[in-house]
This record gives structure tokens, sequence and C-alpha cells, in this order.
């Protein structure tokens, strides 16, 4: 923790000045989650964005925001930035403009002018300030980094920054990208009823996390329904993408082999992280990102002694800033059984509306529903809503946007994109109908369904992360659900067929001509390309005979974090997905201005 007396103007100047804008850029753009590039392209953008991250935080009257240095699953070249609001989730879309501004200043002197601009806004928002500047909002700026061997000059450069704005730095050295939102939240106070005030650090994270999933261990032994650990899922692996979340998960595994050799009987699994910093290159051929969409388990790096017996194991990947969460096994045929971010929301949606339903029949009390993008497999939104029986809603891919949505539309929102980011977020119903229940059960038997059943509710939205996805929280719900449930990962896998799909990217001279409608699931322009994409699916439909059942569906959108466009096809067969995928890969290239050679199918 440090501050500085602001410096002057000029000295301002000189900083920015010291890191101009790279010819190779024309515009810095905020992407999906917050500017992403090439690392040697960003000191520019660092060094504004610490002065901005000043800025907002007094905009907000001296409320704290985070800064996190990542690029989460992109490849170990790239760095990039996600600004966290003071309420712990993602940088208000209105302030998004004005970063991207102040990124994109031409000179020196046109970005001291906008930040003039907008500390008089920030300042002038504020009542403290408003004519009574003696009273300005102190501010105040937390700081994290992933482990990329680039991140620590940005991250200095973002502390510089902030500290010459004369605001207050917390620089958390490592930490996940949803640990340091998680302290953000916490810092300001942005807490519901039931989860306890913490300390807004590392320790705090882990002890709230840890005693919350145990907590809800413990609940399996008062119902005799679940409680069960199988042998066979006692041992947790985790594929750290060799990144920050194999670090800290490493955490919670000291914890509970403590635990363990304490004596502890509700069921703690063994952890055994794989994949460390520094064993093999950031996300490649393992983590979140290259097992979903690869459909591949992941290449282990760790050496032997650690990956002992433990191959055939029940398995998780994180991304490489830990925000993302998948879980994978092997059958007894050797077979590779994925269970993705639309496993994730049906297996946690039904458990919430099962415990919910002990103590509401009919649930009416709490409405509870789940987001999803275009990227959910079709079989996952009909099982939500054929047999989950909730409530789906389909955003735009983007944390910002699908946490957006689960706050608005329900009082439990559910939200996972299918490559393994989400959450699930606790509205105010949702307190009061805890509270009403607990004065109404008060007194009945403690092992009563519905007591258990409040026993559990009351721990999640501490077990739970608020503010953003995070995969260690997530793997700890998961795995606690399944411990409750008695489930094993091929129980989960079963419960529905994911149609199959293909995934796959193009790269194109300028990916900005492919526009999109709201939810991505159609391409806006070039006017040719959704025709074309339509015929195609239409074509699969006839070739697949699949006119009554679920139809093929293909779309295509500008990656937000790479320099690429996506493309995602599902079918009835894999022959199907593929061949949509190619023709898909095709149609980007002849009519978006593909670069290189053809894409092969
Ligand atoms: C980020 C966002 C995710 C999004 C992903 C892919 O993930 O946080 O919400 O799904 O990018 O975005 P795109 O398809 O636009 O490249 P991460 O884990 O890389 O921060």
């Amino acid at each position: 923790r440090g501050n500085s007396v602001p410096i002057s103007n000029d000295q301002l100047a000189a900083l920015i000045d010291a890191h101009p804008k790279p010819s190779a850029i024309s515009n810095y753009s905020y992407g999906t989650a917050g500017f992403r590039y090439e690392a040697s392209l960003l000191p520019c953008v660092f060094v504004r964005m610490g002065i901005f991250a000043a800025l907002r935080s007094a905009s907000l009257g001296g409320e704290e925001v985070g800064v996190m240095i990542t690029a989460s699953h992109n490849p170990e070249p790239d760095n990039g930035m996600k600004i966290a609001d003071s309420n712990g989730g993602m940088l208000d879309a209105a302030w998004e403009k004005h970063a991207v501004s102040l990124a994109n200043a031409p000179t020196p002197k046109q970005a001291l002018v906008l930040i003039d601009t907008l500390s008089k806004y920030a300042l002038g928002r504020h009542p403290l300030a408003q004519g009574n500047p003696a009273k300005l909002p102190k501010m105040v700026v937390h700081v994290g980094r992933d482990t990329r061997s680039h991140s620590p000059p940005l991250a200095n450069l973002v502390i510089r920054a902030a500290l010459a704005m004369g605001a207050t730095v917390i620089d958390h050295g490592e930490v996940s990208t949803p640990m340091l939102h998680h302290f953000v939240m916490h810092a300001n106070g942005h807490l519901l009823p039931s989860i306890i005030p913490q300390r807004c650090n590392e320790s705090g994270y882990y002890e709230i996390m840890a005693l919350s999933y145990a907590a809800l261990l413990r609940t399996g032994k008062l119902d005799g329904v679940g409680g069960k650990r199988l042998a066979h899922t006692k041992e947790l692996v985790i594929d750290g993408a060799c990144g920050i979340g194999a670090l800290k998960i490493d955490t919670f595994r000291k914890i509970f082999d403590k635990l363990n050799a304490e004596g502890c009987t509700y069921g703690l699994p063994v952890l055994c992280t794989m994949n460390f910093p520094g064993e093999g290159p950031l996300n490649e051929n393992c983590g979140a990102e290259y097992v979903q969409k690869q459909q591949l388990p992941p290449k282990l790096y760790s050496p032997e002694p650690k990956m002992l017996g433990l191959s055939k194991g029940y398995m998780t990947s994180f991304d490489g800033d830990a925000d993302r969460v998948v879980f994978h096994f092997e059958d007894t045929q050797g077979k590779f059984h994925l269970l993705d971010g639309d496993k994730i929301a049906v297996l946690v949606s039904s458990f919430i509306q099962e415990e919910l339903r002990c103590i509401d029949p009919n649930g009416q009390a709490v409405k509870c529903g789940v987001v999803q993008t275009a990227y959910a497999n079709g079989s996952s939104t009909l099982y939500l809503k054929n047999v989950v029986k909730t409530n789906v809603v389909i955003a735009k891919t983007g944390v910002k946007f699908v946490h957006a949505a689960a706050h608005h539309h329900f009082d439990v929102g559910v939200y996972f994109e299918a490559n393994g980011h989400g959450t699930v977020l606790f509205g105010p119903k949702f307190y009061d109908f805890i509270a009403a229940a607990d004065a109404r059960l008060r007194g009945t038997p403690r092992n009563n369904r519905a007591n258990i059943a409040l026993r559990r509710l009351r721990l999640l939205p501490a077990l739970v992360n608020q503010s953003v996805g995070d995969a260690m929280s997530d793997m700890l719900l998961v795995d606690a659900i399944l411990f409750l449930r008695g489930w094993d990962l091929n129980t989960w896998a079963q419960l529905y067929s994911d149609m199959p799909t293909r995934q796959a990217k193009v790269k194109v001279a300028d990916r900005t001509v492919i526009t999109t409608n709201d939810n991505e699931t159609a391409a806006v322009s070039p006017v040719a390309l959704q025709k074309a994409l339509q015929s195609a699916m239409d074509a699969m439909a006839v070739e697949e005979n699949s006119v009554d059942g679920p139809k093929p569906r293909c779309f295509v959108r500008p990656s937000g974090t790479e320099d690429a466009v996506r493309v995602y096809a599902e079918a009835n067969t894999q022959s199907g997905a593929d061949s949509l995928a190619s023709e898909a890969m095709m149609l980007i290239y002849k009519l978006c201005g593909g670069v290189g050679s053809p894409p092969q199918p």
C-alpha cells in the first residue's frame, strides 16, 4: 500500500510522453474484457489507465476500484487489463467509452485535456465535491497481475501513474482475476446480508471460500441422501494452465490436507495441482480454453511424481487467470468427456431450485433463471427449459453482458458461458426469502429437509464469488454439489448428451467488417454472409433429416480478445458440425477479406 502527493501536469505529461502510442496501432479498442494486445504495444495504454483508474475511483466518491494485468486465455506474448468497478464487477459501460478516448488521445497534450475534463466530470458528480473542493474524495486503486513475464513492468506503469494522480495504490502482486474483483467488492462493503465481511486480501478470500465450502459439505451428514464421496472422485486433479490458478489453488490443497490429517470426516477431496507456471507455456495445449475448444484432455507438463495414479481421475482445467473452469474425465474405454459451462449451469441451477423447493414447494417466491450465450449447446438449453424447468435468457458473449442480464432478469441468476466462465448472483428477494424461511423454521428439527435446504442456501453467496466468474470458487461449488448428491462426473455427464459441435477461428484483414445482432446469433454485415450461412444450415437440416428435432446451427462473430473471427457450428452428427464449420470458415475467408491461404476443413 502506498500513496503520494500528486505531481504537476508537466510531470504527468512527461509520464505520458515517455510511453507514446506505437505506430502499429491506429486505435486501441476495449474488447470483450478490456484492452488486450501483444505486450509490447501496451505501455501507452497502461500509463493512461493508471490515471484513468484513479479518476474512476474519484468519480465514485473514493470507492475503491481495481486493475488486473492479464491476457487471461490468450497466448503468453499477449497481455491486457481488466478493470474492476467498485462493486467488484466489470467497468461501467459509460466509463468504458472514456477509457477508450483516453487510450487513444493522439498527443500527451490532448490526453491531459481529457484527464482534466474527466477530473471535473468525476469530481463534479460526487456530492461532497460539488462547490467544496476542500472535501475532494480519496482515490484508491487495487492492482493485481498474472504470471506473464511482462506483467510486473506493466503493473508498475499502472501503479506509477495512479500514484502520480495522488491515489492510494494497493499492490496485491500475483493474484487471480476473480480474487482481485473479490477484494474490490469487499473493500467497498458491497455485501449482501449473509456474506460475512472479510479481510480484503488473500487470506480473507481463502477463509471465506474454505469455510463456506466445508460447511456446505457438512450439510451432507444430515440429510442421509448425499454426503458420500465416491472412491474415484476423491482426488481432484487441477490443470492450472501453467498460470496463476495453479499457484493459488495450492493454498486450498494445503488447507484441505491439514484438515484431512486432523481427521476431518465430511469428505474433503485431495487436491492435486498440475501445470504450474514455468512447467510449460501458458495456456498452450492445456487449460480451459484449449480443453473446451479442442475437446481434448490437456497436456500435463508437471513432472512424473505429481501425476502418479491420477491420469484417469476427476479433472478440472482453469484458464490463464483462473476465471474459467471446465471439468473432464476419461471413461473406462478411454473416451474423453467434457463438462463445460453449460453442464455447470445445469448442475448448479437444478441444485439451487431443488433446495428452494424444499422450502417453497410452489417455487413462486424467488425467480430463478439461467443466462447463456449463443455458444450454449442446444441440448443444454432444451434441458434447462424442459427438465430443470427454469427460465433461460440468451445474452451477448462477455461477462459484462451475461452478468448484467443475470442481475436484471432474476432473483437467483445463474450465468455460465460454455467456455466455463460464470457464477451465480443472488438478489435482494433471495435474502428476504432466506430471512422469512429462517423465522418460519426456527425451532423445527435440525435435520428437517427444509432446514437443511435453508442452511445450504444461506452458505451459497459466500462460497460463490458474487463479483465475477471464479474457477476456484466454481470448482468448490460443483464439487460440493456432486458430493451432496453422491454423484460422480459420469452421472453428471449423462444428464443429457451434447449436440456435436465444432469451433474454429479465421484470420481476416479487418474483423470489424463483421457485425452481428444483439445476442450474436446472426451476422448483420456483410449482408451476403448471413444469407449464405442460413442456406448452409438449411441444407444441413435436410441432409440430417432433422426437420422435427434440434436443427443444425451456425454463427460467426469477431472475437473481442484475439485478432480473429470465431466460428461455432452444431449439428446432429459430428460430421455435420464439422462440415458446417468448414463452410462458414470458407464464407468468412471469401466474403470478409480472409488473409493467408484459404482455411483447411
Ligand atoms: C473473455 C471474457 C469472456 C469471453 C471470452 C471470449 O474471457 O471474459 O466472457 O467469453 O473473453 O471472448 P471472445 O470470443 O470475444 O474472444 P477471458 O477468460 O479471456 O478473459
